[in-house]
């Protein structure tokens, strides 16, 4: 039976959509040893984005990962995907089997330090179809993830730590936006993969 029909998973958003936390989905030495290998063997770049007419860098490093067609569009860039690694193929596997979704692609994130951040923003590109679900794992630092609702504005706060699986599913993406605020705090790299199901036209 798929880990999400399990009673255990609690929903933890209050309306509209689903959100699920994973605490310690990799244990501490599978999370120690994929994280030093993503860091060293992933394609990272910086990435510019087109903000009032000229390039902007988005502040953390990105890179993505798929099948051959999971090409992706946002903020006017096109994504074409390098080829699945080892190590991510074998994440997105472990996820697919324990859960009820497929993937195709990934989108690897690296939080250099606290002043790297991902801004309010939701999930609701139309190559991921009508309520994606999107599964995204955490490794290094542990980093405050932030949910606030469109209309009434209540916020949700996680706190993503090395190794946990967040899974943002149902209507989420039409509700509420995420972010990932900058910190003060001294911060160590965190990576996040955010594994997707892109659909072609
Ligand atoms: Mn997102």
């Amino acid at each position: 039976m798929p880990l999400l029909d399990s009673s255990a998973l609690k929903n933890l958003a209050p309306r509209d959509g689903n959100v699920f936390l994973l605490k310690q989905y990799y244990s501490l030495d599978e999370a120690n040893e994929l994280f030093s290998i993503l860091l060293d063997r992933l394609a990272w770049q910086e990435e510019s984005i087109w903000m009032f007419g000229k390039p902007v860098n988005v502040p953390r490093l990105t890179c993505w990962y798929g099948d051959p067609d999971a090409v992706y569009a946002y903020s006017g860039v096109k994504h074409e995907p390098l080829p699945w690694t080892v190590e991510l193929n074998a994440i997105r596997q472990r996820i697919q089997s324990d859960f009820a979704y497929t993937f195709n692609s990934v989108l690897a994130n690296l939080y250099r330090s606290g002043q790297d951040s991902m801004g309010y923003h939701a999930d609701n590109e139309k190559e991921l179809g009508m309520n994606p679900a999107i599964a995204s794992l955490s490794l290094g630092d542990e980093r405050l993830f932030r949910l606030v609702h469109n209309k009434s504005k209540e916020k949700l706060d996680l706190v993503l730590g090395h190794g946990d699986l967040l899974i943002m599913a149902g209507s989420l993406q039409h509700h509420w936006r995420h972010a990932i605020p900058k910190t003060g705090q001294l911060k160590s790299p965190r990576i996040n993969l955010t594994f997707r199901k892109i659909r072609g036209f």
